[in-house]
């Protein structure tokens, strides 16, 4: 899943994509390098960041993912929190809602209903503001594992098919460096949840953090976190070096698979 985030502050590539031009030719790219969907968002979930009124998000990431679809086939999703954004954007073209929040706004359940959509549901703690002082938990692994069960169960009794339902444990969001590495080195008890997982590590600050890099020296860390939540089966990873790591896990699977003819 490559990101095309149409923000001026991302923590990863703010301001990079921030003119729809810009973000449509990054998102044809992804395509060519192999991405399977292209996760498109107007807000910043950064550690810290300020919320972006509904209208602004829209008027960000609306144009952007009407060009894309009308130029590829590969699904986009929304990356949002707002039922009315992630209303708008099925509209134009997106068919996926990817949200960080698993559908805490009231209406968001409705919205993907209603457009037959298909949904990411990720693990956070409060909002961007301050996640970062919601690190408390007993068994993170497990206090995560439940959040997400529960958010399918909510997300299916409120009509949504489980088909169309996948989770992600939300690294980065909510939790510490360590945490973060525990969720990965545990990542396969999430495939117990029966639906495909998302995970997103790219160019995280715990990757920084264990290698001592910037933002932009965190590619090879990147492909260390790709390649083993690959080799874990994890289905689908959320990253900004589309062609880097669409090699990485082409090699893993190529492992996995490897024997499966004889
Ligand atoms: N991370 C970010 C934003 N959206 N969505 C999902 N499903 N999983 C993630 O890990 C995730 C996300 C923050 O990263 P960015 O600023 O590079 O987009």
């Amino acid at each position: 899943m490559g990101v095309v985030n149409v923000t001026p502050d991302s923590f990863s590539d703010g301001g990079r994509f921030f003119d729809p031009e810009s973000a449509v030719t990054a998102g044809l790219r992804m395509v060519e390098e192999g991405a399977d969907f292209l996760d498109v968002g107007g807000e910043s979930t950064r550690p810290g960041s300020d919320p972006v009124p509904a209208q602004e998000e829209l008027a960000r990431v609306a144009p952007v993912i009407k060009r894309l679809a009308a130029e590829t086939d590969t699904p986009i999703s929304i990356d949002t929190r707002k039922a009315e954004v992630a209303r708008a954007a099925l509209d134009v073209g997106a068919t996926i809602v990817n949200d960080v929040t698993a559908g805490s706004d009231p209406g968001m359940f409705g919205v993907v209903r209603d457009a037959g959509a298909a949904m990411v549901l990720m693990h956070m703690r409060g909002d961007p503001k301050t996640m970062q002082q919601l690190t408390e938990y007993r068994d993170v692994v497990a206090e995560v594992r439940e959040y997400l069960g529960a958010r399918v169960e909510a997300a299916v009794a409120a009509g949504i098919d489980r088909e169309a339902l996948a989770v992600d444990p939300g690294l980065g969001f909510a939790k510490t460096e360590s945490q973060n590495y525990l969720l990965m080195k545990e990542i396969g008890t999430f495939l117990r949840l029966g639906r495909p997982l998302v995970v997103g590590a790219s160019r995280k600050s715990f990757i920084g953090k264990v290698l001592g890099t910037g933002v932009d020296q965190r590619m090879e860390g990147t492909a260390g976190a790709v390649a083993w939540l690959a080799g874990q089966r994890a289905h689908i990873v959320r990253v900004h070096d589309v062609q880097a790591m669409a090699r990485v896990v082409r090699v893993v699977d190529a492992i996995t698979h490897a024997g499966e003819d004889r």
